[in-house]
């Protein structure tokens, strides 16, 4: 099975997406999800320059040893950049490789662990009654566990709160749009928000909650302590992500389980968390973390600490890094939860999928490979359009993790 071409196709129904589309000399199309949001092209350009010229002619049927390849062979390693581009070439050689075997590809990860993946849907809302509605609205659609964002008063735009059902962080937008913070506004509001939930929807529901790398060590251990209460299944991102000994202090404080890791790229990131058990749920995205490759082994690593997956799920991975994510989490052993936000019906027309959504579980399918396929003329109609995430300021302008 020798690789003939590696084309990177760039697309943007509904957003951009990066995927990497490798033919054999069998016939075989073989995808790879490189999406990197709001920096796109960056990763085109490695893959198309760098990496493209070196996959021609090579056994697509040696996936470690093209990983390793690419990771060591590079010389420089890690980084958002590398490790995505590393990631699709991973995912593509995975995708070929079962259907050359003409299975789903969980089965070569080991088969399955679990008849399907518990998904978490996003509700957000500017007041009560709105997210409450969303909550609804997400419990009649079969999720069994949901994300809760909320508008802060005094703040115009808090990061997860939608206008309108499919929440979009990244804007078609020649700049990065403005938005503001005020990490006391927040910390006084939030718990208020989750005792409401609690009162009225019961005690049994799976609840989780996006800090997105706000506040400080203090601020979270705070925030995780007074969330004791409403039993949260995670606290996902209370700090900024490369400070790793922060979480050290927050886990002095409170027993309201932790997750991070989904701007994380490599096992090195999460070596002390997982050693010194500071994480409850890895939050890497196949995408991000150098492909199923890697990302598997840093869940191996996590499994004998007790720590679960949570694989990232926005939509900015696209249809393809979400099959891979479906296929890794059914055959895994440690998997905790699966982030599922829908795609919009553009973007379900550039790729075809073959995963289920049944009674709130996710299932990859039955189909060899990955089961996701790219129609290209319909990739050809949305051309990549500049976007931006939005960053954040304080009150006096201070720049602020968004
Ligand atoms: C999540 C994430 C996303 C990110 C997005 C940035 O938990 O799903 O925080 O919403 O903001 O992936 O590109
Ligand atoms: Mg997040």
């Amino acid at each position: 099975m020798i690789i003939e071409s590696a084309e990177v196709v760039v697309t943007s129904p509904d957003r951009n997406f990066v995927t990497l589309r490798l033919t054999t000399d069998d016939g075989l199309v073989g995808l790879g999800d490189a999406t990197l949001n709001g920096r796109e092209r960056s990763v085109v350009a490695y893959l198309a320059e760098h990496v493209a010229p070196l996959l021609v002619g090579r056994d697509a049927h040696r996936i470690e040893d093209t990983w390793q390849f690419l990771y060591r062979g590079a010389y420089w390693r890690r980084g958002p950049v590398t490790m995505a581009a590393i990631a699709a070439v991973d995912v593509a050689l995975w995708d070929l490789k079962a259907q050359a075997a003409g299975m789903p590809l969980y089965q070569l990860l080991g088969g399955a662990s679990r008849t399907g993946l518990l998904a978490y849907g996003h509700a957000s809302g500017p007041s009560l009654p709105s997210l409450f509605e969303s909550i609804h609205q997400l419990l009649e659609e079969g999720y069994r566990a949901i994300r809760v964002q909320t508008s802060v008063p005094g703040l115009s735009k808090v990061y997860g709160v939608g206008s309108s059902a499919l929440y979009e962080p990244a804007g078609r937008v020649p700049m990065p749009v403005e938005e503001d913070w005020d990490s006391r506004s927040y910390l006084r509001h939030i718990p208020g928000v989750f005792e409401a939930v609690r009162a009225e929807f019961g005690p049994s529901l799976p609840l989780l909650h996006d800090v997105h790398h706000r506040l400080t060590p203090i601020e979270a251990a705070r925030l995780g302590k007074e969330l004791e209460p409403y039993d949260l299944f995670w606290l996902e991102d209370c700090t900024p992500a490369e400070d790793t000994s922060a979480l050290r202090l927050v886990r002095q404080h409170t027993t309201t389980p932790l997750a991070i890791g989904e701007v994380f790229n490599s096992v090195y990131d999460y070596r002390s968390l997982i050693s010194e058990r500071l994480i409850d749920y890895v939050r890497s995205a196949v995408t991000h973390t150098g492909g199923i490759t890697h990302l598997k082994r840093i869940l191996e690593y996590a499994g004998q600490y007790g720590i679960k997956s949570g694989i990232h799920g926005p939509t900015d991975i696209s249809p393809v890094g979400m099959a891979a994510a479906l296929h890794l989490g059914l055959a895994v052993h440690n998997f905790g939860i699966q982030e599922y936000m829908k795609h919009g019906a553009l973007t379900d027309s550039v790729f075809s999928q073959s995963f289920t959504f049944t009674d709130g579980l996710l299932h990859p399918g039955s189909a060899p490979g990955l089961g996701v396929g790219l129609d290209l003329d319909a990739a050809g109609r949305f051309p990549y359009q500049t976007a931006y995430l939005p960053i954040n300021r304080l009150k006096d302008g201070t720049l602020h993790d968004w």
